[in-house]
């Protein structure tokens, strides 16, 4: 075996954020900067007795650099003595189809080439992360390890052997270790299958029912073309921007109401399908929009939660839900009336993991479009997709009315979250301090027309393994139940992003449906004055509103 040990030095800031390690691809495309961050998983992973025998899974959403940085890992993970490598056709891996190909495959983990929701392109973004063999995004303390060895790594290693042809399906060798190229869709379709009833949501589209699926020019377009349209029978067309491409053809593949505006303003018009989503990058985000309805993510993961029944995979009811502390409180008005616990977790994905595996809860979400169940470790887009087909077909019922009907019987949580991105990091440090420095004698105050109940810093207590994640967002809650929260995001790559949450309940259904950013007018108001955000970053308005 040609195994080359290479020189190296430690990078600066390659300490993985809310998802994985995420920067510009020109850092990424710097020297050793990719193969340093790989050398430092495997170190922090390895068993005692190596990876002899072990299956790693690689694949990403399709973005520039994807296809380099698949080459890389492949000849680093033979150096380290895997016995084999699924890669996606292509390097391509939805997340979810990631997780769900490490958990058929009982593979050692997987290693995902995404930065998600962050735009692409040789001037974008570029990321990494590892998955555990359960699926899931790993845990706190393994990517504190990996940060560790990012630090004082020295050498790396790596065989000196020809590319691996990727665009083609089959089994190939380098080095001793077994590259299998395999189907990117087959195994996740296959999932889907034993989930829904497929059968049922091919007749709610023979029976005339539209939509409309935006890709985003992301990883869901091979997916959502064999699954809407090939399958369950949707319309040639229903799939749109359904071609991956490396720069996202231009676009932001977040899908929210700047970045899926084309999405909104089809399903607002006289034109409207039944029922329009969108996903992100890497495909595990799901945006939620009816014929003139609207869904606010959060509202999507009650109606989900307490409508999950409708599919095959739910009928004997859900073991609990969970949801990130800054998304609404909308599932926990469901859990309450299922008689189920409903968790709080700090943001990202890798919070679930532990709760799913004990079996604690069937379905979790977060306000930011991302909705999941256990049978994966990651959100799902598309299984999100099928689960509110499953839904709309059980029921026969609109979206409008559905929501409508779901607000009458457990109230609205009326959400929004204000990004203000880019902003200068000591300008976005400061606002946070400036606001930690008022909590411990906002309790009790008026502030407007809100007394001020509780503020605190969110510190998870994970009930599975005990461990402690502080410092995880800023709570103002009111006595009436509505918040604000404030964080600084963990994906973004450049400055810093702050991000406020600012939530109300109504009870009142004559008040319900009710344009949002008006119905939260004096929260907002609130939010900006007790951060002083104008004042000590300069900016007015907030980059995005969702
Ligand atoms: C954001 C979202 C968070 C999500 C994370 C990864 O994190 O707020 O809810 O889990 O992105 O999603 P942050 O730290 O920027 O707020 V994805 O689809 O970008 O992997
Ligand atoms: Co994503």
């Amino acid at each position: 075996m040609n195994i080359q040990t290479i020189s190296t030095q430690p990078f600066d800031g390659q300490k993985p954020g809310t998802s994985g390690l995420r920067k510009k691809v020109t850092v990424f495309q710097q020297p050793h900067y990719l193969a340093n961050f790989v050398a430092s998983i495997f170190a922090a992973v390895k068993p005692a007795d190596g990876f002899v025998g072990k299956t790693l899974v690689l694949g990403g959403d399709g973005r520039y650099y994807n296809l380099e940085a698949v080459q890389i890992v492949l000849k680093m993970a033979s150096a380290a003595g895997f016995a084999r490598v699924l890669v996606g056709q292509n390097g391509i891996l939805s997340t979810p189809a990631a997780s769900a190909v490490i958990r058929k495959y009982q593979a050692f983990g997987g290693i995902i080439l995404s930065a998600s929701h962050n735009s692409g392109g040789v001037d974008g973004d570029f990321g990494i992360k590892f998955n555990g063999e359960n699926g899931g995004p790993a845990p706190e303390k393994i990517t504190d390890a990996i940060y560790e060895h990012t630090r004082v790594i020295t050498s790396y290693e790596m065989v000196d052997e020809a590319d691996v042809d990727v665009t083609r399906q089959g089994v190939y060798d380098i080095a001793g270790m077994v590259v299998e190229v395999i189907d990117s869709v087959a195994d996740y379709q296959e999932l889907m299958e034993q989930l829904f009833d497929f059968n049922a949501l091919r007749g709610l589209f023979q029976s005339g029912f539209t939509m409309k699926f935006d890709a985003m020019g992301a990883v869901t377009g091979p997916y959502a073309h064999a699954i809407f349209e090939r399958a369950l029978g949707a319309a040639a067309g229903t799939v749109m921007n359904g071609t991956p491409s490396p720069n996202f053809n231009g676009h932001h593949p977040d899908p929210n109401l700047v970045h899926a505006k084309e999405l909104y303003d089809l399903l607002m018009s006289d034109n409207a399908p039944n029922f329009g989503a969108a996903s992100d990058g890497d495909g595990d985000r799901n945006l939620i929009i009816g014929r003139h309805q609207f869904v606010p993510p959060s509202d999507s993961l009650a109606v989900l939660a307490a409508n999950a029944t409708a599919a095959p995979a739910y009928a004997s009811g859900l073991a609990g839900v969970a949801r990130s502390m800054p998304t609404s409180g909308a599932v926990d008005r469901v859990a309450d009336k299922l008689g189920i616990p409903c968790y709080e977790t700090p943001t990202g994905w890798k919070f679930f993991g532990n709760l799913l595996d004990a079996g604690k809860i069937t379905l979790c979400g977060e306000e930011s479009a991302g909705t999941g169940s256990n049978h994966i470790r990651e959100k799902d887009g598309i299984w999100a997709v099928l689960l509110w087909l499953s839904i709309l077909a059980k029921t026969g019922k609109s979206v409008q009315t559905i929501m409508k009907e779901h607000w009458a019987t457990y109230g609205q949580n009326y959400y929004t979250r204000h990004d203000y991105e880019e902003v200068d990091t000591t300008a976005a440090n400061d606002v946070m301090n400036h606001i930690k420095a008022q909590l411990p004698t906002l309790v009790g105050t008026q502030l407007g027309s809100f007394t001020v109940a509780a503020a605190d810093d969110f510190s998870y207590h994970d009930p599975i393994d005990g461990s402690v994640s502080n410092n995880q967002g800023l709570r103002i809650v009111f006595n009436n139940g509505s918040r604000i929260v404030y964080r600084l995001s963990g994906t973004g790559t450049a400055g810093a992003t702050i991000r406020i949450y600012i939530e109300r309940f109504e009870g009142n259904a004559a008040q319900h449906g009710l344009e949002t950013q008006a119905a939260l007018a004096e929260l907002i108001q609130l939010s900006r004055q007790v951060s002083k955000i104008e004042a000590i970053t300069g900016r007015v308005e907030p980059s995005v509103i969702t």
